[in-house]
């Protein structure tokens, strides 16, 4: 199989699947006892939805590496590209009934990789509707997911050219003042509104359809901020990118970023390509 085809599948995998995750989130809403390699309580939700996706990607044939951010090591699965999935973005919304996501990464190389390794990068987001966003070659399509069947409903999808939200994550005390600084020149701003959910994938879904910047910074407690570079900054930085935005670590593009580890941080930064220049002015 090509890589084309390979990177098709398991976009198709994901967009099959994801009416069993979402069927399975009302009866899944239970923490487990067991800790994810971040350090936060796994919902039987998460478990689920990785057992689902680890069997399915790592059947296809031309997928050799399975890597989820619930569990600590890869899966070889044989020949071929590497996978890293976030089975359940945002799970901490299930509680409250609010979005969340399923997001895949799809690497030509051994994980961790950096984001110039991605061959194509998409996610599923479990609205009102479930949608998906999915980017390969530099164009991004989205779909509205029905019965596990994909159906593109914008092609060749770019970031509005005027930006008109933002949102931030952390505690705002936590913000560096350089961060603190930007945001605040971003609220004065009479042009952009705050839209912010606190489930990445639903708050970056907003931004490629309205334009804007989000954001988890850096973090006085936490430098290397909250989100994970394998299977978080890397796919939404490669997304957005595709759609003619930008993504920055604060300095560089996500994509640029070294990987320490599999399961890395990174201060995420995404949006329309003018309000990521002045973040990295303003932290630099
Ligand atoms: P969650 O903890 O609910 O899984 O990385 C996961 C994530 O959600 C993102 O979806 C979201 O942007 C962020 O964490 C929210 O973090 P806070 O708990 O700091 O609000």
């Amino acid at each position: 199989m090509d890589r084309a085809t390979v990177v098709d599948e398991v976009f198709e995998t994901v967009a099959s699947t994801a009416p069993e995750v979402r069927a399975a989130l009302p009866g899944r809403r239970t923490e487990t006892e067991d800790q994810n390699p971040s350090g936060e309580l796994r919902l039987a939700a998460d478990d689920y939805a990785d057992e689902l996706l680890e069997e399915r990607l790592g059947a296809i044939s031309g997928v050799g590496q399975y890597a989820s951010e619930e569990t600590q090591e890869a899966v070889d699965t044989g020949e071929g590209l590497a996978v890293a999935v976030d089975p359940l973005d945002g799970s901490s919304n299930l509680k409250p009934n609010n979005t969340m996501g399923t997001i895949v990464g799809v690497y030509d190389a051994p994980l961790p990789a950096t984001g110039r390794e991605l061959v194509g990068a998409a996610y599923v987001l479990y609205g009102p509707i479930t949608t998906m966003a999915a980017a390969v070659e530099g164009e991004v399509t989205e779909y509205v997911v029905t019965d596990g069947e994909r159906e593109a409903v914008r092609e060749e999808l770019t970031l509005p050219d005027e930006p008109a939200i933002y949102g931030f994550g952390g505690r705002v005390p936590d913000w560096p003042d350089e961060f603190a600084a930007y945001a605040e020149e971003i609220e004065s701003d009479e042009s952009l509104r705050l839209r912010y959910g606190g489930s990445m994938i639903g708050d970056v879904n907003q931004i490629l359809t309205y334009g804007g910047v989000f954001a988890y910074p850096a973090l006085e407690s936490a430098p290397e901020g909250k989100l994970r570079l394998q299977f978080e900054g890397n796919p939404v930085g490669y997304i957005v990118e595709a759609a003619g935005g930008r993504s920055s670590d604060g300095e560089r593009s996500l994509l640029d970023v070294e990987p320490d580890d599999l399961h890395g941080r990174v201060p995420v930064h995404v949006g329309s390509t003018g309000l990521i220049d002045r973040l990295e002015d303003a932290l630099n």
